[in-house]
Order: C-alpha cells, then structure tokens, then sequence
C-alpha cells in the first residue's frame, strides 16, 4: 500500500490528490418501532432477538429527526432536510449490515451524474480486484483515469454508522450548507457487488431554511486524535448520548468514522479490523463479523457529532473504516 490509502478511497467518491498513507494502513418507519425501547425482529437467520433500541431520543429533544430505513437495496429518506443539527433515525429493515453515509457533491451535480461517471468505475475496480487483473497497488491510477476530478471532491457531513439488521440507531450530526447531497451505502453483498450499484444511494436536497434545532448533550464523549481513539474504558449500562471528536486529520482524502460494535467473547480484533477495509476482498462484505450498534459516518476533522445509543453489559469496540488498526478501542459496559 504504498500510494493509495483505502480509507480514503473508501465510497463511490474518491480521491486522488492524497498524502502519503502509512504502508500498514488498513487502510416510513412504523411509528410503534421508532418509540419502543426494546423492539423484537427477526434476524436474517429466522431467529428471533431482543434488541436495544434508543427510544426516547426522538421527537422530544428538539431535534429536526429524519427517519431513515435500509432494506436490499435502497435507502428510504426523504427528499428534503433543513440547515442545522440533523438526528438520523436509522433502522435497518434489511437482512444485510448497512450504513448511510451523507456527503455533499459540488455545486451543479446530482445523483444522476454521480451514477454515471463515478459509480460504475468502482463496480469495474472490484471486478478488477476479485479477478486479480487489477491490485491494491493499482487502485488509485484506476480511478485517476476513471473518474472526474469533481467526483473527489464531495463533502462528507456525517450520517449514521454501520448497523446490523433488525436494529435501530440514533446519530446527530451538522447540516452547515445547502446543496444536492446524497445518502449512501457501500458495504458489498455476500457475492462482492457494491450496496451503491444495487441502488444503495439517494439524493437529498438540503434547503437553506435553518431547523430551529438544538445540539444535544452528551453524556461522555469519544475523540479520534492523530495517536488513536480516546473513550472512557468503562461506562454503566443504560441510555448514553456520546459525543464524537474528530480531532484528527485522516491520512487521505475520506475523513475518519465511527462505528460501534458488541463483542463476543471470540471475537478475533484482528479480523474485524481487515474486514473495516473495503480494498479487501471480503472487506466490507456482508455478514460482518461482529454486531453493529451504528455510529458516525466519516466527516472532516475539526466536526464533532453524536451517538444516542442504549447499552447492556458486555464487551464493545469502536472502530472507524480509516485506518481501523490504530483507530479503535474496546471499553466495557458494566
Ligand atoms: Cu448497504
């Protein structure tokens, strides 16, 4: 990996203008649901789970709360949203982990142009990568000739983190700018395609009325700094507001995430952590090898956003897609 950094290649929006990365970079909601604190659903295995789910954060908190649902293979959102904090109610109805990140194309592009001069390329590279004709080594000078020169330059603004099925999630972010933006996930199906390609991306139209919105307030807070991810080793169970600090650059061009995960007792760090790389075959790929609570999707450094999330006792990581080796820390829930 010696000019291509996979965090930073990390969507359907790349980049190409980058630093050097380190050689071992890893590199319409049914209302009973959304209110219920403890939901039932079945897994994609059939079998029936209790899960946390973060009531209670909703409506009440002044936030503008936008309900956002992933299925295979489409993201329902609505077509709007207002300037301001911004709490995405993501649950995820499909049988597959997903996510929904949110980033805003430069001025004069839509959902259309990105389909067709920036997805396709990515569909092509991992045909590429699955087939050997093309490596690691090769992927930034793929998409160098591949995609335009605006299609690297999005903003990321946050969104919500990876998810396993049948679960519920909260994150609150910072809508700073109107424009066309758009809602994406690009975790791969079991057979290695792209969620983008099998239509995993929604345009958003963020206006230039502001929400009369308020930040929340955190409980704890979790910061990504250039040595790694600080949070508290041990935290009681229950409901928890938790602040995000991106205080750290990432060393390309996508910006640093967040994402929580509940441990097993065999689950192996190392594996998790090859799995967060999406330049690796199995990376990204559905089923994860770990239970995700959600998260924080990538945004630049100097941001901060918020996770509403009810813990029960046990073992947990958090872990971000840039760079998950050195990015992550496991902490306890008593
Ligand atoms: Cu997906």
């Amino acid at each position: 990996m010696k000019y291509i950094c996979p965090s930073w290649l990390s969507t359907f929006a790349i980049i190409l203008t980058l630093t050097a990365c380190s050689d071992d970079a890893y590199s319409t909601l049914n209302d009973a649901l959304v209110q219920s604190t403890v939901v039932q659903s079945e897994s994609a295995t059939g079998t029936s789970k209790a899960l946390t789910e973060g009531g209670g954060w909703s409506s009440s908190d002044n936030q503008q709360v936008i309900k956002v649902v992933t299925t295979e293979y489409a993201i329902e959102a609505p077509d709007e949203m207002k300037m301001g904090w911004v709490q995405f109610e993501f649950t995820n109805k499909g049988d597959q982990v997903h996510f929904v990140a949110m980033y805003k194309l430069v001025d004069g592009k839509n959902i259309e142009d990105q389909k067709r001069e920036v997805v396709p390329a990515f569909g092509t590279l991992m045909e590429g990568l699955r087939s050997g004709e093309l490596r690691k080594k090769d992927i930034g000078s793929f998409l160098e000739k591949n995609i335009p020169e605006w299609g690297l330059k999005m903003t990321w603004v946050g969104g919500a983190g990876l998810l396993s099925p049948g679960r519920t999630t909260h994150a609150t972010f910072k809508l700073d700018e109107p424009g066309t933006y758009l809602l994406e996930c690009y975790v791969k199906a079991p057979d290695g395609q792209w969620h983008t390609l099998m239509g995993m991306l929604k345009q958003v139209i963020v206006s230039n009325q502001i929400a009369q919105t308020r930040e929340p307030s955190p409980d704890w807070e979790v910061t990504l700094t250039d040595s790694g991810l600080n949070a508290p080793a041990k935290v009681k169970s229950g409901k928890h507001t938790i602040k995000v600090n991106f205080a750290a650059k990432a060393p390309g061009f996508m910006p640093y995430d967040i994402n929580l995960a509940k441990l097993s007792p065999d689950t192996n760090l190392e594996k998790v952590f090859l799995w967060m790389d999406w330049t690796n075959i199995g990376g990204l790929r559905a089923p994860a090898p770990v239970e995700f609570l959600g998260g924080v999707e990538h945004m630049n450094a100097g941001k901060h956003g918020y996770i509403m999330v009810n813990l029960e006792a046990g073992r947990y990581l958090w872990v971000s897609e840039v760079n998950a080796n050195n990015m992550y820390q496991e902490f306890m829930v008593e």
